[in-house]
């Protein structure tokens, strides 16, 4: 059996080492895996700067605990990591610049996980990856609801650059292809110039709940996230979590590849996101857009997204201990 993280057959940029040292796990043995993380190493959507390639494995490395497969909550005490039986099973391998291939390939590998009847957790990577993702996820788990963080709407018909399959289209692709419909979709934290009114009229049409930082701001972030608990519930019985983390103000994760000034704090997004795995059923997750070429001192934006994925499983786990 070949290793997922054997560095022969890997990109330069590829990751070496497992999630917080949980077991390492190729695809096709997963075991009783409740959870796998999975890397998708991919910028080449990028519309401006690239650098989410390296994204995988800076949200693996950036953690000054052992890796040692222990992760105990301060809060609960509980080891999410062990609760849950979570494995990596490394990067995928993604040859750079094939837009299509790479989508097919990693819907193919989160659907394999799916039908496992494991939750997968990917590593992005830039936001193209969520239409596979999510794509991949509804087609075992049907009609999911997608709770989207970010800075951006990621509903353009095209990208900026012109491009149909891209990280600023993936919202689209999963509309109008039938995957998530757009009423089960809830964004948080959108801010400042993009998309245009034309996309956003279309958005409304679609049925798209989205929460603006403006609205955050005035009613605060437990009252949008119960809102948002509510619609996302509301017929639908699992739920895709997507977090870009350019939903997180560039002065908390400044390692990203298209910063919009005025997000929310990390503080927030920790919270929100242990809380929404906590009360909905989560079903697949990805955590998007860490540019670490980009990352301001002490590896910030990579350090958060580790600790993002960390909340998300520590949601999880108090849920099935319920
Ligand atoms: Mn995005």
């Amino acid at each position: 059996m070949s290793d997922p993280f054997d560095t022969s057959r890997v990109h330069a940029f590829s990751s070496r080492g497992s999630f917080a040292g949980v077991p390492a796990r190729n695809l096709d043995d997963l075991g009783d895996a409740g959870v796998v993380v999975m890397g998708a190493p991919f910028d080449w959507g990028a519309t401006y700067r690239a650098g989410a390639r390296f994204g995988p494995r800076a949200i693996r490395e950036s953690d000054y605990l052992g890796f040692d497969g222990y992760r105990p909550h301060l809060l609960t005490g509980i080891d999410a990591l062990a609760v849950l039986n979570v494995v990596d099973a490394g990067d995928l391998v993604l040859p750079v610049g094939y837009i299509d291939e790479c989508i097919d390939r990693i819907g193919e590998a989160v659907e394999a996980i799916a039908r496992h009847g494991a939750v997968p957790i990917i590593l992005g990577g830039d936001h193209s990856i969520t239409w596979p993702n999510a794509r991949a996820v509804a087609a075992v788990h049907g009609d999911i609801a997608l709770i989207h963080f970010d800075a951006h709407a990621d509903t353009g018909s095209t990208s900026p650059a012109g491009m149909l399959l891209g990280h600023g289209t993936p919202m689209r692709r999963l509309i109008e292809s039938g995957a998530v419909a757009g009423r089960r979709f809830v964004q948080i934290g959108l801010r400042g110039y993009w998309p245009e009114p034309e996309t956003v009229a279309w958005m409304d049409e679609q049925g798209m709940r989205t929460y603006l930082m403006n609205e955050i701001v005035e009613r605060g972030m437990r009252a949008v996230v119960d809102d948002a608990v509510a619609y996302a519930a509301e017929g639908a019985d699992a739920v895709f979590l997507s977090v870009d983390i350019d939903v997180v103000d560039p002065g908390m994760a400044p390692g990203t590849g298209t910063p919009e000034p005025g997000g929310i704090t990390s503080r927030e997004l920790l919270d929100t996101l242990r809380r929404l795995a906590r009360e909905l059923n989560v079903v697949g997750a990805d955590v998007v857009e860490v540019s670490p070429p980009y990352d301001g001192p002490g590896e910030i934006t990579a350090f958060l997204a580790n600790r993002c994925v960390l909340e998300i499983l520590n949601g999880m786990a108090e849920r099935k201990l319920l």
